[in-house]
């Protein structure tokens, strides 16, 4: 064996104990770090993240040709692996992952895993995505439905430098990408959603509502900021082929001094129970550190899925311990989750927008959950208030 070729061997091994490392659920640790984890009932966080930059496949980063690459340099440096929509497929837990390269291009890649919580491994090959109408400089962040009109479509953020800016470099626009697929390879572009204002966090329902196509919206003002968005919207399309929100009403309001007081945007599709739509979502506040980015859940009608039913107060997962550094600090991000048959809920999330991590709860918990958390009183007294409440039915029980 050359010492080239003993590289590559020991690179190899490395990789593959990385990929088949197993995860744990984290249990409480307040002993002897400065980081206190204590578990809440309501899902199980894991040790590791299931998905990092390192997990990449080598051949998407090295030139394994030793006379072009004597060094073994990585040729093609990846940076993250985040914000991932998740689905079903032929009884593998796939990904579809937001993975961003070193030179800040994000790309789509599909990650597929036996169970759900570890051993994820990439496809051969990225998605190949084609484009709009107007090239896209940047796509990520995508939602996977599989609707019933029998197609699994992928809606992402498609973002383009704002022309009508020519002097500055940093002023960009955001539309929803619409992309459908049979086979998770192959991908047929749709015109961008047509709307009035900008939008992130774009979400189409599973289902047909009144015969049309419902999506989930999130308006805003800006590249950044939602300004007066007001919250998560809906709009019902005629024709998915030819996208456009010509009536939009805000079903998930944001308010002062809450987790969503400057932005908030539905996470994945919501899923469906008896009880009603069971929602996933991310809520922004302002800290004198910058923005902070946590989950949140509530519930909908069956009957009317634009009716609030359940909105526990506050929110349902943060980033903890290491989950909190990276590139983007303070992040937690959600758009892929998957109810298995069994009632089991895989949750997957990003953390610092550098890594994937898995999250599982059951059907029956969140519906618990969401249904007796207690709302946010949105002030201190009726905070206190709501706490009292429960001293005191601990008290008699
Ligand atoms: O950096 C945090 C997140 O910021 C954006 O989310 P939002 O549109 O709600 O502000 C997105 O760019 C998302 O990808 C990113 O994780």
């Amino acid at each position: 064996m050359t010492e080239f070729e003993k590289k590559v061997a020991a690179l190899r091994k490395r990789h593959e104990e990385l990929l088949n490392r197993k995860n744990e659920v984290m249990e409480w640790d307040c002993s002897n770090s400065p980081f206190c984890y204590a578990e809440n009932g309501i899902y199980e966080k894991y040790k590791n993240p299931v998905l990092t930059a390192a997990h990449i496949p080598l051949e998407w980063k090295y030139d394994f040709n030793e006379k072009d690459n004597p060094y073994l340099m990585q040729r093609i440096m990846c940076n993250a692996t985040l914000n991932s929509g998740a689905i079903k497929w032929n009884d593998k837990y796939l990904l579809i992952v937001r993975v961003e390269g070193a030179d800040r291009k994000s790309y789509f890649a599909v990650a597929e895993s036996p169970n759900g919580i570890d051993n994820f491994r990439f496809w051969e090959e990225p998605i190949t995505m084609p484009d709009d109408v107007i090239p896209a400089t940047n796509i990520y962040d995508m939602r996977i439905t599989k609707h019933e009109d029998g197609w699994v479509y992928g809606v992402f953020c498609a973002e383009r430098h704002d022309d009508s800016q020519p002097g500055n470099l940093s002023a960009a626009t955001a539309t929803a990408g619409i992309a459908r697929t049979k086979d998770l390879k192959t991908w047929e572009r749709l015109p961008d959603l047509k709307t009035k204002s900008q939008q992130r966090n774009v979400v189409l329902h599973p289902e047909f509502v009144d015969g049309k196509y419902a999506f989930y919206t999130r308006p805003q003002d800006g590249f950044i900021d939602t300004g007066s968005g007001g919250g998560i919207g809906w709009a019902l399309i005629d024709d998915i082929t030819h996208a456009e929100v010509k009536e939009e009403t805000i079903i998930n309001a944001r308010h002062y001094h809450t987790i969503t007081e400057v932005k908030n945007g539905e996470g994945p599709h919501p899923i469906k129970t008896p009880k009603g739509w069971l929602h996933l979502a991310h809520g922004v506040r302002a800290t004198a550190d910058g923005l902070r980015y946590v989950l949140y859940m509530y519930m909908t009608s069956l009957d009317d899925p634009t009716k609030v039913i359940a909105q526990p107060g506050g929110y349902f997962l943060v980033p903890e311990g290491y989950e909190y550094l990276g590139d983007v600090m303070n992040v937690a991000f959600a758009n892929g989750w998957i109810a298995d048959e069994d009632g089991r809920v895989f949750i997957y999330y990003a953390s610092a927008d550098t890594r994937m991590h898995v999250a599982t709860s059951t059907i029956d918990r969140l519906i618990d959950y969401c249904m007796n958390t207690p709302e946010d009183g949105l002030t201190t007294a009726a905070s206190v208030e709501t706490i009292k409440k429960l001293i005191a039915k601990n008290r008699n029980s």
